[in-house]
């Protein structure tokens, strides 16, 4: 897969190229970056690439023409048919569905806003669909873009060790995970829950999964309400809320 990155400070993608599992990915070319930075598209000679807004107020936007002019090659570059999204706090708040359908395809490009953010002509003539990380305030696009991008990656065939891919695997479940623990057997006085010591593995299993879902309905019911649970889940989510009422 390839993907584009328009950002005037890519050499924050570091983080990503350099390191872990992402880092192994690019170097084995699983996925390939490419960083389009719009200050080589200007062409005065500060290579300006911020501008005042329209009716005046407090900080800048993105400067049109270089940012057009980038995202323009970005597209001729990964093909014309690829989706652009802009990262922004006005977007839609990313979930694993949106990362699953978009790692997929054959190319993405990923249009980082910094300043206080794009012209509205650039967004509708440019822009496929805004993407948000959630309710916070960033400085810039690039670390929102780090995110999916990481994301993305990690879908991608050949990415991940086989004990990683299982471990994706139920997250993708729309669970939280059950507690994990490991040695020594007793931390400060705090023993490891017995049944991970007995050795039966169908316990083992159905603990889990009752773990799994008490703290599902403990720290995020919303993933709980609307989800078809199987009978198995059911029966052990049952004995979660009797336990909770006695
Ligand atoms: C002045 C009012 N703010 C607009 C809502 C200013 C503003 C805040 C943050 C303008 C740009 C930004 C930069 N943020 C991002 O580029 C960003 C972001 C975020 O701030 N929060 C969550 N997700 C994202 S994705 C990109």
């Amino acid at each position: 897969m390839k993907i584009g990155l328009i950002t005037l400070l890519p050499e924050m993608f570091s983080a990503l190229s350099d390191f872990g599992i992402c880092g192994r990915a690019i170097r084995e070319k699983l996925v390939e970056l490419q960083l389009i930075n719009p200050r080589d598209y200007t062409a005065d000679k500060h290579r300006t690439v911020d501008d005042k807004p329209f009716g005046g107020g407090p900080g800048m936007l993105m400067k049109t023409e270089p940012l057009v002019a980038a995202i323009r090659d970005a597209k001729q570059k990964l093909g014309s048919n690829s989706k652009v999204v802009y990262l922004s706090p006005q977007g839609k708040m990313i979930n694993q569905a949106m990362i699953v359908e978009a790692a997929a395809e054959d190319s993405l490009i990923l249009v980082c806003g910094r300043y206080q953010g794009i012209d509205q002509r650039v967004l509708e003539s440019e822009i496929d669909e805004e993407w948000s990380l959630g309710d916070f305030v960033l400085s810039g696009g690039e670390f929102a873009a780090m995110a999916v991008v990481d994301a993305m990656i990690r879908r991608q065939p050949g990415a991940l060790g086989d004990e990683e891919s299982a471990l994706q695997d139920s997250f993708e479940e729309g669970l939280l995970h059950c507690p994990e623990y490991t040695r020594p057997q007793v931390f400060e006085g705090r023993e490891v829950p017995k049944v991970l010591l007995s050795g039966d593995h169908e316990a083992i299993r159905r603990w889990r999964i009752k773990q799994a879902l008490a703290t599902t309905r403990s720290k995020r019911p919303d993933l709980l309400a609307n989800r078809e649970l199987t009978a198995e889940q059911n029966e052990l989510l049952a004995e979660v809320e009797r336990e909770l009422t006695e």
